[in-house]
């Protein structure tokens, strides 16, 4: 049984309205930061002893590891160091599996993210189901070096494998109706030990609008460093929106469902004040202007659209 110590930063919900929670994370992660500059980032790096289990005990039984390390795309390289994965897969946002975000990788080691079929449905000339590694090898996948900024304002750079979304698209073929692309986490209470232990109500769930979900920079992404994704990383298909903040991000998708009306979002119906439908990375928002490097503490100016906006301003013209 997991027996769950609310660390110093916790604050039960119901005594805290979400600005108060959102500022507590935002201290937490520039305790983080500080703790990287003071100790150094190798010690950090160090005190991750079991990097390798993920892929050991859980990338054997992948029917596609053998697609990783996949081609790396020349359109999507970034001039900035790569975050260590031994950092970027050691701090991780889940909450379905709790809200300590150094234990996410551990509680979620065992998550069974394979076999994994896939829904789709709403508007769509047909409803469709895939295994999701059978959809892996039909669409092929690529690597992409892409930036990611969280709306807690830590940031990190990322080299993820998927492929674009544009591409599943093409495949589920929307009714021409449709304009808007719902996603939604796994429901499984069972497995998922964070469930019941905030007043949230999972499933967590996401939407794109179809340009934006057509824009080639949205992946779908099955891996990441070279691999494919472990649990804590959304295994075994998340969303990568890099222009956007990372809670649009949503892990372990189980469903599509394509809408003609604009659907609800998870963070916005908790907190519409906080949290917008596009959720676009914006340095003139409060609280916005500047990120950490989730790695080494450095602080940095905030890029409208996270450096993306050439790709995608148009989109919000
Ligand atoms: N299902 C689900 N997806 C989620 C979240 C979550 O709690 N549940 N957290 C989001 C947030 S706030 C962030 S910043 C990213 C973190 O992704 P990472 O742990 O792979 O870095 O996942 C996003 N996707
Ligand atoms: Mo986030």
């Amino acid at each position: 049984m997991l027996i769950r110590i609310p660390p110093p930063w916790f604050l039960p919900e119901r005594e805290a309205t979400p600005e108060k929670v959102f500022d507590d994370r935002r201290a937490f992660i520039r305790k983080l930061g500080l703790a990287a500059i003071g100790t150094g980032a190798a010690a950090i790096a160090g005190a991750a002893p079991a990097k390798r289990t993920t892929r050991k005990t859980s990338a054997a039984r992948i029917p596609t590891a053998d697609l990783y390390p996949a081609r790396r795309s020349e359109n999507y390289t970034i001039d900035e160091p790569l975050t260590p994965e031994s950092i970027a897969s050691r701090s991780n946002i889940f909450d379905e599996f709790g809200s300590q975000r150094d234990r996410v990788w551990k509680i979620a080691e065992g998550f069974p993210s394979r076999p994994w079929r896939i829904h789709v449905g709403g508007a769509v000339e047909k409803p469709l189901q895939f295994d999701v590694d059978e959809l892996t090898r039909q669409l092929g996948i690529e690597e992409r070096l892409y930036r990611f900024r969280c709306v807690e304002a830590w940031a990190m750079a990322v080299p993820w494998t998927g492929f674009p979304f544009r591409r599943f698209l093409e495949l589920v073929k929307p009714l021409p109706a449709a304009r808007y692309v719902r996603m939604v986490t796994a429901a499984r209470p069972d497995a998922m030990p964070g469930w019941y232990t905030t007043r949230r109500v999972f499933p967590y769930y996401e939407a794109l609008s179809l340009a934006e979900a057509n824009n080639d920079l949205a992946l779908l992404a099955t891996g990441i460093y070279g691999h494919p994704l472990p649990n804590q990383h959304g295994a075994p298909l998340r969303l990568i929106v890099p222009w956007k903040y990372g809670l649009k991000g949503i892990k372990s998708i189980v469903a599509f469902q394509l809408t003609r009306e604009k659907p609800g979002t998870f963070w916005n119906e908790l907190s519409p004040n906080n949290y917008s439908f596009e959720s676009n990375v914006d340095p003139t928002a409060p609280g916005q202007s500047e990120e950490t490097m989730l790695d080494t503490g450095k602080v940095r100016p905030t890029k409208p659209f996270n450096g993306y906006g050439e790709l995608v301003a148009h989109l919000y013209a």
